[in-house]
């Protein structure tokens, strides 16, 4: 297994870092299967700064025997609720501990700023092993009266081995809302970071350790989705997978589940979000929260308002803001470490080309390229906000989601128009209305096709609150009390206490 060593001397945060980049399998590092390894770039130079081993459907195999075996003597019922919940505390306060590590990791490999990692990845994720804690002792069934003789209970059982499949883009965030619901509810786990950021996945293994949890309970296997990925979905032992990714993929899992073992499934899935604003909102506000809206995270979130439809009366004072306001955010691309930076490199040359290849196709349709659309410097994977007008509903850049620093926006006349406008999408992630008259937002935000809604504001995401896809974004939902549906079995058990039929 090969050791990952790495010193950060930014202006934020000096230290090192050090750990094995192989399996995490029963508590141990341990070499993938295949012997061969996966270069792991820095995205801020395009260079080569760590190899993960190659995991294969072998070691998923050993994977889920360690959690099975793990969850038949340890886990389960045999750690009560309380325990399972202090647990994920002592996690908890240990990412609290290490979060400038931690955030260091992920600006070094994901490419996002440190000062994004710190105040919201780390920090958020270690909310969320908090509240998931708080529910470890509160899962637990009602018992149903149906005669005076006979009652049922249910009781909601772990599943047991649980599968989770996750992404690049909140590569630590992603990890604590998977790895959270379903430990609270006493399932062992087997996960596949992204193969392009599993370094803080890796580094938190031995975190898990620490905390207290037995050997066995989580499992990293890295590797190549259509290996590691496909074997975890395809399990026959594995009962539950969670995926966070492209919708191409949450198709692909589901089929494999079909075509095996039927386990139950979750996707979180892709979105173009819109981002509605009204000719009565505060637009400075709405300026400042629409560019939020689909520059955060270098626009690499699956809810990013990516369609921003502004009505007439307000369009040219908002552009002229939006401008404005860009141009600033411009200034501030480079350097994830550096204090004043908002935007670093997109993550991997594959998503950079990716990218480019959509602003290419804008401009051939005929779109408007307003600001931007250049790669930024000589090296790595930047791309300049980008902002793009007199956009038409067919054109690909208001479809497809770009995953990229790249807004459409585009003028609407009224109410009923623009919602149409904004239903017409196969995806149904997330949406934002602005609107001073507070009757007209929530009824238009009722009307919007999308698992979740904000007025006035976009992008906030809470541990308490539910997270999920209407349409092809998804199915299910993570975070709140909503996501520990998805980690139980529930029983029903009949009692019959007379002597009548
Ligand atoms: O995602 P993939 P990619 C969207 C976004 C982006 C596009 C492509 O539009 O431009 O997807 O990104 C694993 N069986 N989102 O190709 O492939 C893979 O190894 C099982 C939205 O990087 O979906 C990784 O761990 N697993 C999104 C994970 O799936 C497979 C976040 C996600 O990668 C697999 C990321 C297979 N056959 C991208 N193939 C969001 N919803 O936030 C790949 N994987």
């Amino acid at each position: 297994v090969k050791t990952f060593s790495y010193e950060f001397t930014g202006p934020q945060w000096k230290g090192k870092t050090e750990f094995k980049t192989g399996n995490f399998i029963n508590g141990e590092f341990v070499p993938g299967g295949s012997g061969k390894f996966i270069d792991v770039y820095n995205p801020t130079t395009g260079k080569v700064i760590a190899q993960i081993s190659e995991g294969n459907a072998a070691d998923v195999d050993l994977a889920v025997d360690a959690a099975q075996k793990a969850y038949d003597t340890v886990w389960g019922l045999k750690t009560p609720g309380f325990a399972r919940g202090k647990l994920l505390i002592r996690l908890a306060e240990l990412i609290e501990e290490n979060v400038d590590e931690l955030a260091s990791l992920e600006a070094l490999d994901n490419g996002k700023t440190f000062a994004a990692a710190r105040n919201f990845d780390v920090v958020e994720a270690a909310a969320c092993l908090r509240y998931y804690a708080g529910w470890a002792d509160k899962i637990h069934g009602k018992v149903i009266e149906t005669s005076e003789e006979k009652f049922g209970y249910t009781r909601h059982e772990p599943i047991g081995v649980v599968g989770q499949i996750i992404p690049w883009n909140f590569p630590f965030l992603m990890l604590a809302w998977k790895l959270g619901p379903a430990l609270a509810c006493g399932n062992t786990i087997v996960l596949k970071p992204s193969e392009f950021t599993s370094l803080t996945a890796l580094r938190v293994c031995t975190l898990i350790s620490a905390a207290g949890f037995p050997p066995g309970v989580v499992n990293i296997v890295l590797g190549y989705g259509q290996t590691v990925g496909a074997a975890i979905s395809e399990h026959m032992k594995i009962e539950k997978v969670a995926f966070t990714g492209s919708t191409a993929v949450g198709r692909t899992i589901m089929k494999a589940a079909a075509g095996s073992n039927l386990k139950k499934v979750t996707l979180e899935l892709g979105g173009k979000s819109p981002n509605v604003v009204f000719n009565d909102a505060d637009v400075d506000q709405a300026v400042k929260w629409a560019a939020h809206g689909i520059y955060f995270n270098h626009g690499q979130t699956c809810c990013a308002g990516s369609r921003i439809y502004v009505q007439s009366g307000i369009y040219d004072s908002f552009i002229e803001k939006f401008t404005a306001h860009v141009k600033t955010l411009s200034t501030l691309v480079g350097d994830p470490f550096h204090p004043s930076t908002f935007q670093g490199p997109q993550v991997s040359q594959i998503q950079y080309d990716r990218i480019m290849h959509y602003i290419e196709s804008g401009k051939s349709q005929g779109a408007t390229l307003h600001l931007g659309g250049e790669r930024h410097g000589t090296e790595g994977y930047f791309i300049q906000p980008t902002v793009f007008t007199d956009v038409e509903p067919h054109m690909k850049i208001v479809q497809e989601e770009i995953f990229g620093p790249v807004g459409v926006i585009a003028k609407f006349e009224d109410e009923e128009d623009v919602v149409r406008q904004a239903n017409d999408t196969m995806y149904g992630l997330a949406a934002a209305v602005f609107s001073r008259d507070v009757g007209r937002a929530i009824s238009v935000a009722h009307r919007l096709q999308a698992g979740t809604v904000w007025v006035n504001c976009v992008n906030m995401l809470n541990s308490q609150i539910p997270f999920g896809g209407f349409k092809q974004s998804g199915i299910g939902r993570e975070l709140g009390e909503y996501a520990l549906a998805n980690y139980t079995n529930v029983k029903a058990v009949h009692v019959n206490i007379g002597t009548n039929m």
